[in-house]
């Protein structure tokens, strides 16, 4: 692959198929409509630093709709539309209270918008169930029913990677975003998603995933701590039913997730490890960042990660391809969003 007309007519829509087929499930084509409904609005929230907006998001196929909450701060300090991060909770719905009278770390809404962003949310399981027994009750059963009786057809990271969509059909309309500015922010199985999300949808800017792990930045073929084969037994909702062919033949399988990140090029991509995540394979999900240089190169795009790991609390993000090993727990926390808001200063020239 030389230029990048082949990548994005040939070997890029290839490898997207590959990954539609044998991990994630194929993303239907289409539905009928989306609306949006501003439920709450506050013009001086935050002690007057931002403007809050509630949005619920519905969407229809075929006579039958789901709906799901969204919530939004925007910074009243700005001077036009402004770039934001949308970030798929997949913990508490109180990390991101639209209140605030709780206030947390996974989502430093305030700290965000004294940079100058704004932040949006919404929860994976107002799409889908995070549960092995009831993933189907939401998105699955009521818009694409049909896809739940095929073995590429999508489940969890699948259907809340569409609502990410539908966030961004939204925020596409809000005429306070610099809709060519949003980033897509997942933890764990938020960031096996939110690359996911950014693999398909080009209209993110940016991809931050913070400790994906495996199905997520970590290479499969390392089976170094989660392996397919235990994800798919603990997790199985997660993933079509092809991946679980997989479970102990990583070697077979077309893709590994290296592939994902390229996908991805030349927009800018993040990954974040922590010391005491082991399980979500750092050293592995590194090596994928470097594996998925030459997609960027390609654009010729800068990407200045070194051979090998970088020492922990040393991010790097003056690249397109970012990534950073922090001390502490499987978490996503302020060090992260910090070094999350000087990597998109940098790569959106700010
Ligand atoms: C872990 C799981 C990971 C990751 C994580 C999370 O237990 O093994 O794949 O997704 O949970 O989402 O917090």
């Amino acid at each position: 692959m030389k230029t990048i007309a082949e990548w994005e007519y040939k070997r890029r829509p290839e490898i997207l198929e590959l990954f539609e087929e044998h991990i994630y499930g194929r993303t239907p084509v289409g539905f009928d409509s989306v609306s949006f409904k501003l439920t709450n609005e506050k013009a001086s929230a935050m002690e007057g630093r931002a403007h809050l907006k509630e949005v619920l998001i519905t969407a229809w196929n075929k006579g039958r709709s789901i709906s799901f909450p969204m919530v939004l701060f925007i910074p009243n300090k700005r001077k036009g539309p402004v770039p934001a991060f949308l970030l798929i909770n997949n913990r508490s719905r109180r990390n991101t209270d639209p209140g605030r009278l709780e206030k947390s770390t996974f989502w430093p809404a305030e700290m965000v918008i004294d940079s100058g962003y704004a932040i949006a949310a919404f929860h994976n399981g107002d799409v889908a169930p995070d549960r092995k027994d009831r993933y189907q009750q939401g998105l699955l059963e009521q818009l694409f029913p049909e896809e739940l009786e095929k073995d590429n057809g999508m489940k969890a990271i699948g259907a809340w990677a569409w609502a990410a969509s539908r966030v961004m059909d939204y925020l596409q309309t809000d005429k306070d975003i610099d809709s060519k500015k949003v980033a897509i922010v997942g933890h764990s199985r938020g960031g096996k998603t939110a690359l996911w999300a950014g693999a398909q949808d080009r209209r993110y800017a940016m991809v931050f995933n913070s400790c994906s792990g495996n199905s997520g930045a970590a290479l499969a073929r390392r089976k170094y701590g989660e392996t397919i084969s235990l994800i798919n037994k603990q997790f199985g909702h997660w993933f079509n039913n092809n991946y679980k062919k997989y479970s102990n033949k990583v070697d077979s399988l077309p893709v590994d997730q290296h592939m994902l990140i390229g996908l991805i090029a030349p927009r800018p991509v993040y990954t974040t490890n922590a010391t005491q995540d082991r399980w979500a394979d750092p050293y592995g999900s590194f090596l994928s960042n470097v594996n998925a240089k030459p997609v960027y190169e390609l654009y010729r795009q800068k990407v200045v990660l070194p051979k090998e790991m970088p020492a922990v609390g040393s991010p790097i993000v003056e690249s397109t391809i970012g990534y950073h090993f922090r001390e502490g727990a499987h978490d996503l926390n302020v060090y992260d969003w910090t070094n999350f808001i000087r990597f998109a200063n940098y790569n959106y020239k700010k």
